[in-house]
């Protein structure tokens, strides 16, 4: 079988000349829509579960999203001294929002999305990624998430988590400056803000990018940590942290060693590892 039989998901990826392939079961796609905003698509592979897709990109898959979830939310909860207000734009699967909400300590997680489908297609094809939204600390909003970053109350938001695309089309936005400033008076005193930033090995310009970026907008303390992802270009992703008045390159790491929900692939000296930035990277980051 080659990888362009029809019975294979394929994702080229131009910026590393290399590519995903998934084997498909003979239903192969289950669901696709053209959305006000996008192409989502749902797919069912022979060993990766389901695999949804945006804009023929891939998303999620139910055998590895938890990686991504987890590190999405985890290391920035840990990171915050005692995070109690969080928003989550994008993120429409709400797989992000479940991970918020084994938090205790949280009171309200605002998830904000601009495509209603995907919460809708993600309630039909990942129902486990949709548990918590129910939950009484759970709000889902379908609209503008920089437009409601500019307009939310200043200092109302402890941490804010970007779970977005990549920066092509509406995401684009999400990547710069004057996104960033916003996000920096939306956030509390002390405040933390994370957004999932690309593959360390294929994007290291623009991860550097964001750094400078972060800085430029005037958070304090900014940390990219790393973990695998196998469906996404490279195999290898990341998140950048930054902190308004907190470092969060010095998490609660004793808190995190003693929660008290379950989590499969987080774990305290896994945060502490993940904060570890290889040496190219560093240079890159450094050099900006
Ligand atoms: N958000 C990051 C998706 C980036 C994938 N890029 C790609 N396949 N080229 C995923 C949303 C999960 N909540």
């Amino acid at each position: 079988m080659s990888l362009t039989d029809n019975d294979w998901y394929v994702e080229q990826w131009e910026d590393g000349q290399s590519s995903i392939g998934l084997r498909l079961t003979e239903a192969a796609k289950v669901h696709e829509e053209q959305s006000p905003f996008q192409k989502i698509a749902i797919y069912d592979t022979q060993s990766f579960g389901r695999l949804m897709t945006i804009d023929d990109l891939v998303m999620l898959t139910s055998r590895d999203n938890f990686i991504y979830h987890e590190m999405m939310s985890h290391p920035a909860l840990f990171a915050h001294p005692n995070p109690k207000r969080v928003v989550i734009i994008g993120g429409g699967d709400c797989g992000t929002l479940r991970e918020v909400l084994k938090h205790p300590g949280v009171e309200h997680c605002l998830q904000v999305d601009i495509d209603e489908r995907v919460t809708r297609i993600a309630e039909m094809y990942f129902p486990e990624l949709c548990d918590s939204n129910n939950d009484p600390r759970a709000e889902l909003a379908f609209i503008d998430g920089v437009k409601w970053m500019e307009e939310v109350e200043p200092g109302s938001v402890d941490v804010i988590i970007v779970d977005s695309t990549d920066p092509v089309g509406f995401a684009e936005g999400l990547f710069k400056v004057k996104f960033f400033k916003t996000c920096l008076r939306a956030l509390a005193d002390p405040g933390v803000m994370v957004q999932q930033s690309e593959s360390p090995l294929f994007h290291s310009g623009l991860i550097a990018g964001m750094h400078k970026n972060l800085k430029a907008a005037g958070f304090d303390a900014v940390n990219t940590l790393h973990f695998p992802q196998c469906t996404y270009p490279s195999g290898w992703w990341s998140c950048t942290m930054a902190g308004k008045h907190v470092d969060p390159g010095k998490p609660r790491l004793g808190d995190a060693s003693e929660k008290d929900f379950p989590t499969r692939y987080y774990h305290a000296d896994l945060h502490r590892g993940a904060l570890a930035v290889p040496v190219f990277l560093r240079e890159a980051i450094d050099a900006e």
